[in-house]
């Protein structure tokens, strides 16, 4: 049984959903202020490793807006709790070029061994109001062809997502070991 250690509930079961056996477990792990997520999730998976005897997963995701030079970035949790969906939608007012995208980095650690990185991203448009009550966090503000990822349902989301992408390509790679 796989641990995937985080506090996001959302995250948790878009995962579940592709890996199928894993638990949730809320330990709380050193998020630091780097440029990249994969420096976030190197770090967390190094740390959580002293911690636990058997395998585990860790994801960094944040939302990456173009005319904001990347912002909110490895900030979107602070971001998130902070401003919100309004915050973002004010920072763009007048703003034409609306494109943006979501990443994710998602790490696997097991004992005895190295950890592994896999990533997965989405692109679409920051809206002019949020829509939808699916998903969680940024969803309402961002569209895909139109809808956002609130409108979405989760098989749908996790279709075309970044997580589903990260999350599907570790998938492929514990089927293969
Ligand atoms: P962890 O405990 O796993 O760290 P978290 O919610 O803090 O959970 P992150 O550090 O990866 O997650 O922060 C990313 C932020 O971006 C956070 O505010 C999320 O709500 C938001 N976010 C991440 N994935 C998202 C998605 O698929 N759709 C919308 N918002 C997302
Ligand atoms: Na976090």
């Amino acid at each position: 049984m796989i641990r995937f250690v985080t506090s996001n509930r959302g995250k948790f079961i878009e995962a579940q959903r592709i890996l199928g056996g894993i638990v949730q477990a809320d330990l709380g792990y050193t998020e630091i202020q780097a440029d990249t997520l994969e420096e976030v999730v190197l770090f967390g998976l190094k740390e959580l490793s002293t911690r636990l005897d058997s395998p585990f997963i860790i994801e960094d995701a944040g939302l990456f807006v173009e005319a904001l030079n990347g912002f909110p970035g490895v900030y979107s949790a602070y971001v998130q709790k902070t401003i919100g969906n309004s915050g973002i939608l004010r920072l763009m007012d007048g703003i034409e070029n609306r494109a943006a995208s979501f990443r994710s980095v998602v790490g696997y650690s097991a004992p005895g061994m190295e950890p592994v990185l896999f990533k997965g991203e989405l692109r679409g448009v920051i809206g002019f109001e949020a829509r939808g009550t699916g998903g969680f966090g940024y969803d309402p503000i961002f569209e895909v062809d139109g809808r956002t990822l609130a409108e979405m349902d989760l098989e749908e989301k996790n279709m075309i997502s970044h997580r589903g992408r990260s999350m599907k390509a570790l998938k492929r790679w514990l089927e293969s070991q």
